[in-house]
């Protein structure tokens, strides 16, 4: 029989197209090309779709320059943009915002696209019409997992620990300020200053302040609402940044060994940067002893399963002075490059880069589309 066919969707129209291309590179050069035949669909920051080369090494960073799919499409042993015969080398231009009517023969779809449209389940709802089993979580868990209120309600609901928290919905700030802010300085009183003002969606940590008295909310709200109209305000977690990874086996999940994010020196807290690019400073596997290993092991396959997860999960915990765990999120497309946390502690745990690259597929082969 033929080899299965794998589609890997990367790029697209965020902020963090780049880091999505730099990923997926690592996935194609990690895919086991005896098993599979590989599909690269890179999606342009104006959202054309491009059929691109197969060409992980001009999709790494060099020369401190970041890859862009554009380029990958337009330079010579470049790509096509679809909607195309995939067989041929035709150029045709599909117009922003449009994706392409037939993705051919795919077998699996590998979606590395990052917040609206990628993360957060409309994409996977896309491939559920089309019937294209797809590597992760569906629609629901990828919709949760990008909404922080929502994702609370359901840690909460499942008996997973969550810290204190305040949303101010779109109206209640546009019709009465003064009341939402009144609410925010209540829960300050409670819960002691500073507090973190975030959209409640969107994944990376964009449009995040960290506010110290009542002089700098209102610039932290407006921040906040310009990605997103409903904002969740947080307390400050003291306590140690605890990591664990999830993924499936043939017989159901399993978590990692957790990894210790350390407090971060020149960052007012883990951004962005931090984040993606200097994953290398976590320490795997934490240093927090067997029983805290253990617990913090079993709320990650209880995060997975709250949230009806798919595939993996990273959950991310504070593990406060007192010893207990507080769960802070989970990223149903964690940073995936090989020396990016999730799979370091994969790593860790006897689980090599394209050993988790091939259970991923395999798992997603074997579910298949429909209800499961
Ligand atoms: F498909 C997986 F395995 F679920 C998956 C997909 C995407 C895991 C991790 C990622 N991560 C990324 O695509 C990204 C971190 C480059 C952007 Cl969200």
């Amino acid at each position: 029989p033929r080899k299965p066919r794998v589609a890997v969707v990367f790029g697209g129209r965020s902020s963090e197209h780049a880091i999505s291309v730099v990923t997926a590179g690592a996935v194609l050069s990690a895919i086991d090309r005896d098993k599979y035949d590989v599909l690269p669909i890179g999606i342009t920051t104006d959202g054309r779709w491009a059929l691109t080369a197969d060409a992980p090494e001009r999709m790494a960073i060099t020369d401190r320059k970041l890859p862009n799919v554009a380029e990958l499409a337009e330079s010579e042993q470049g790509g096509v943009v679809l909607p195309v015969d995939p067989s041929s080398r035709e150029v045709v231009l599909t117009e922003p915002g449009q994706v392409p009517t037939a993705l051919g023969e795919v077998d699996v779809v590998f979606p590395m696209l990052h917040g609206p449209y990628g993360e957060d389940g409309t994409l996977q709802g896309l491939l559920e019409l089309s019937g294209v089993p797809y590597v992760g979580a569906g629609v629901l868990a990828s919709a949760v997992g990008q909404d922080k209120e929502y994702m609370k309600r359901v840690f909460t609901s499942f008996g997973l620990p969550v810290g204190p928290y305040e949303v101010i919905r779109p109206r209640e700030w546009e019709q009465n300020p003064a009341a939402a802010r009144k609410k925010i300085v209540e829960f300050a009183a409670d819960h002691g200053w500073p507090l973190f003002v975030k959209p409640a969606r969107g994944g990376s940590s964009m449009g995040i302040t960290k506010v110290d008295d009542l002089s700098g909310l209102d610039e932290a709200i407006e921040e906040a609402r310009r990605h997103d109209p409903k904002i969740l305000v947080e307390s400050l977690l003291r306590g140690r940044e605890i990591e664990c990874g999830v993924l499936e086996f043939e017989d159901g999940p399993r978590a990692s060994v957790p990894a210790e994010i350390p407090p971060v020196t020149n960052h007012d807290f883990y951004d962005f940067e931090a984040k993606y690019i200097d994953s290398a400073s976590g320490i795997v596997p934490a240093p927090i002893g067997d029983e805290a290993t253990a617990e913090v092991q079993r709320l990650a396959v209880l995060a997975y399963e709250a949230v009806s997860c798919e595939g993996l999960v990273r959950a991310d915990f504070f593990l406060t002075e007192d010893g207990d765990f507080v769960i802070n999120e989970i990223n149903t497309m964690p940073g995936f490059t090989p020396i990016s946390m999730y799979p370091r502690m994969w790593q860790e745990s006897g689980v090599s880069y394209p050993e988790l690259v091939d259970r991923l597929i395999q798992a997603a082969l074997t579910r298949s589309t429909g209800l499961r």
